[in-house]
């Protein structure tokens, strides 16, 4: 018997066929039989024959070889470049203590947390920064983007300290595209980070910049000092019960 987590996924030898797709906790399948013990020497003993010399020998089980896959299974997917703080809004914010530093790929697998709001909580990922050319492997590469495509919305984290924000916010999304699948679909909250290190004006140019190019409300937050943060998890809590009801989710397509 073989223990997996739940959102891991079986494919066949080509690595394309998907055998099953374990989503719920407890479930169980028998991807091989097993074999035939046979029967020793004890089975064929007898009132006649009180030392038989026959035994059989039974037949193997049956083989097969598999490929796993892991999707996690969240409400909410943190994306961003590296260094967005996406490890940073986290650990802040849920049970989850991902390790967190000044330079790029800090995250290497994506880590899951508990985030609490009220007496509500929802489950968030912190997946490894995407950079251009995640979907073909790049930095980290598109075994990160495949934990996307389970999550039931995302908050894209963009670092306001770096020049360009416009532009960050691009080389995520045209990832999430070029990956496929429903990624670019989901649903997505945007958020300035680290804005406890820039000028009120900084802030104010910078979302204007990253509004227009999302043409989405942004949230303007500081992981660190905890600004902002409170209604953003509001927000995502309010789209996480809107996406349950709705069965966006979760091991299936999104509907
Ligand atoms: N000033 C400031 N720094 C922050 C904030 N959030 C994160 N940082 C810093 O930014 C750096 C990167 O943070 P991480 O949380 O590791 O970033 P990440 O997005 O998880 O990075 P990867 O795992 O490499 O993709 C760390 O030095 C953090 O302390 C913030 O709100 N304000
Ligand atoms: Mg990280």
């Amino acid at each position: 018997m073989l223990r997996l987590p739940r959102g891991t996924q079986v494919f066949a030898e080509d690595n394309e066929t998907l055998l099953v797709d374990l989503t719920e906790i407890g479930q169980r399948v028998v991807l091989c039989k097993g074999g035939d013990g046979g029967y020793g020497n004890l089975h064929y003993k007898s009132s006649t024959n009180r030392a038989p010399r026959r035994a059989d020998k039974g037949w193997p089980g049956e083989e097969r070889w598999v490929w796993l896959r892991l999707k996690l299974i969240a409400d909410i997917g943190l994306v961003g470049l590296p260094n967005a703080g996406k490890s940073t809004f986290l650990s802040s914010n849920s049970n989850a203590r991902p390790k967190i530093a000044d330079y790029p790929f800090t995250t290497l697998h994506p880590g899951l947390g508990v985030v609490k709001v009220g007496d509500r909580e929802f489950v968030m990922a912190d997946i490894p920064g995407l950079i251009e050319g995640a979907h073909e492997g790049a930095g980290l590469g598109t075994r990160f983007l495949g934990h996307v495509e389970r999550c039931r919305a995302l908050l894209h984290l963009v670092d306001g300290t770096q020049d360009d924000v416009a532009d960050a916010y691009r080389t995520v999304r045209a990832e999430l595209r070029a990956y496929g699948g429903n990624l670019a679909r989901k649903k997505e909250l945007v958020a300035l980070n680290k804005t406890d290190a820039m000028t009120p004006e900084d802030i104010e140019a910078k979302r204007t910049k990253l509004a227009k190019v999302s043409r989405k409300t942004v949230h303007v937050i500081s992981a660190v000092a905890g600004h902002g943060v409170q209604p953003l998890l509001h927000e995502l809590m309010k789209l996480v019960e809107k996406q349950r009801d709705a069965g966006a989710n979760s091991g299936k397509e999104a509907a």
